[in-house]
């Protein structure tokens, strides 16, 4: 089965949205394999979006992924990462499908809400900075 990395982001935990979101995920069918309330660090949300290092969003994206506790986790579901994002729906909550997650729960582009890895290699990736070789 396909694992994918996916992150509840500040805004939406601190809003206490995590449960509905979590809800969501199991009704969808996904597995939780791993997950934690961790603080992401600068150099994780760097890494994290390193392709995005010249974008002039970058400086204000990291302060606000590192600003408070987020939610991690490991998912697993047949082909994961493309069901993940259908379920998260567009970057821009504006434009994201009716009842997808960053529709529900975004608050702009910058606030939406959660992550998700965008193919099998971003998967592995990313699941390799914030879970390393465990579980
Ligand atoms: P996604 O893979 O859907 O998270 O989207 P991107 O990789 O394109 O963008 C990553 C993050 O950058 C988004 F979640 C929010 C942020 N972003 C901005 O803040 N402004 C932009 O114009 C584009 C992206």
């Amino acid at each position: 089965m396909e694992q994918t990395f996916a992150i509840i982001k500040p805004r939406a935990v601190a809003d206490r949205e995590s449960g509905k979101i979590i809800d969501m995920i199991e009704a969808a069918g996904f597995n939780i394999v791993a997950m934690e309330k961790i603080t992401i660090s600068p150099a994780q949300a760097q890494e994290l979006y390193a392709e995005h290092k010249e974008r002039s969003f970058f400086g204000e994206m990291v302060q606000s992924m590192t600003s408070s506790p987020v939610i991690i986790m490991k998912l697993s579901k047949d082909n994961a990462v493309l069901a993940w994002r259908d379920l998260m729906g567009a970057t821009n909550p504006s434009q994201a499908l009716p009842g997808t997650i960053r529709a529900i729960f975004g608050k702009s582009i910058g606030e939406n809400a959660t992550h998700g890895s965008d193919s099998l290699a971003s998967a592995a990736r990313e699941l390799k900075i914030f879970f390393g070789g465990c579980c």
